[in-house]
């Protein structure tokens, strides 16, 4: 049996990319913002109905240089429930990450305990949309209004993703995606930004760029945030085919939702009203009494069958070594804590079979004594 991964990278055919790539080797232009990179630009912006586009070399280098381009101090609420790359940004930028708990549907940051959390030194929310969950972006628009703060979604694993058809790329003050191998889609490293205010997009533009104005000038702190024209092309050719890779990971969720609906001790992600999906993961949350096996029970055999499920998000930011007693207990939001302990993300990407799909549920229920 061959190993079985949680996810596989959407690819063009070589030749396509070969293709794609060929004019590089006249134009001898590798990086600094070159053709492909300002062609995928453009047809990003065209996808995301937005001219507020800007490419980097990753989705963490996004959230980073974001959070520098608001030029903030202060608190940063977020959720711990999520990638290290989200609180890494914020602690990197010298602010303080503030743990809100997720709303147990959707596991986003939960808007009705964000309030209570805000202080005179509160400067901006990071929220997370998961797996491909939106989070309740009214609410969290309103709150933000309110108090004056930034909104800064992490949108890592929403790319593609339309609410009541709008672009999530059109709400809150930026929207980071990352456009790593992993992702639904990719341009094998790489990120993008859409920041609303031009001054803000501008002050982004040149930190990603070492903080260079122009040939003579450093007018700013920055760093080395560009994508490279490899990956530009990359992002191109996958472009041209989400659709239909899309449409082929809808069918992966479907298939799985029929296979594993109504186990006791088992939940489904819930697909949101009127949202487009992208079918980015594939979580489930199991409850181990009822179920008959633990998560990491199940991780076990799934893994002696060769399949490599991943715990995505275990353990808690607020759990990290490098964290642990700094930003507040994990016990301070115990529906993140509860998910962190019984999430598994099985195997989701376009090209996995669905007689795969079938044998992987199959193997699950088993694990479960189901
Ligand atoms: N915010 C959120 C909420 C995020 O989830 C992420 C990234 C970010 C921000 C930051 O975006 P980036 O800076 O990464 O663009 C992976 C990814 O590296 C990371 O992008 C992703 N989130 C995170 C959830 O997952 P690992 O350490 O779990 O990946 P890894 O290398 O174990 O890969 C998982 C599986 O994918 C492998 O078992 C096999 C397959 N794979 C992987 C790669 C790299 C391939 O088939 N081909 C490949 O090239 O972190």
């Amino acid at each position: 049996m061959e190993n079985i991964f949680v996810t596989r990278p959407s690819m063009p055919s070589y030749e396509e990319y070969c293709a794609e790539i060929r004019g590089l080797w006249e134009s001898k232009w590798l990086s600094n913002c070159g053709e492909k990179h300002q062609a995928f630009q453009e047809a990003l912006c065209h996808v995301l109905g937005t001219d507020q586009v800007e490419l980097t070399v990753n989705g963490h280098m996004a959230l980073e240089l974001s959070l520098a381009a608001l030029n903030l101090r202060g608190e940063v609420i977020t959720t711990p429930f999520t990638f290290a790359s989200t609180i890494h940004a914020i602690v990197r930028n010298g602010l303080t990450p503030v743990f809100c708990d997720v709303e147990p549907s959707t596991l986003t940051l939960d808007a009705k305990k964000l309030e209570r959390l805000l202080t005179e030194r509160t400067c901006a929310i990071l929220p997370v949309h998961l797996y491909g969950n939106l989070c309740d972006m009214d609410k969290i628009g309103a709150i933000a209004q309110r108090n004056g703060l930034k909104v800064v979604y992490d949108g890592a694993h929403a790319f593609y993703e339309e609410w009541k058809g709008k672009s999530v790329a059109a709400f809150g003050d930026i929207t980071c995606f990352s456009f790593h191998a992993t992702k639904p889609f990719n341009s094998a490293e790489g990120g993008a930004v859409s920041i609303r205010d031009p001054e803000i997009r501008e002050q982004f533009v040149m930190l990603r760029d070492f903080g260079i104005r122009d040939a003579e000038s450093v007018k700013l702190v920055g760093a080395n945030g560009k994508m490279n024209e490899l990956s530009a092309a990359m992002g191109l050719c996958n472009l041209r085919h989400i659709e239909d890779e899309t449409k082929k990971r809808e069918h992966i969720d479907q298939r799985y939702r029929e296979n594993l609906q109504n186990i006791p001790g088992v939940s489904l992600r819930p697909l949101q009203a009127e949202v487009r999906q992208n079918y980015a993961y594939f979580p489930v949350l199991i409850d181990a009494e009822l179920f008959g096996a633990t998560r990491d029970q199940v991780f076990e055999t799934m893994k002696a069958h060769h399949i490599f499920c991943r715990k995505y998000f275990y353990p808690l930011a607020s759990e990290y070594g490098c964290y642990r007693d700094r930003f507040g207990a994990p016990e301070e939001t115990p529906v993140a804590l509860s998910a962190s302990r019984s999430v598994l993300t099985l195997p989701m990407y376009a090209d996995l079979p669905l007689e795969t799909v079938d044998y992987i549920s199959e193997l699950f229920r088993k694990a479960g004594g189901k």
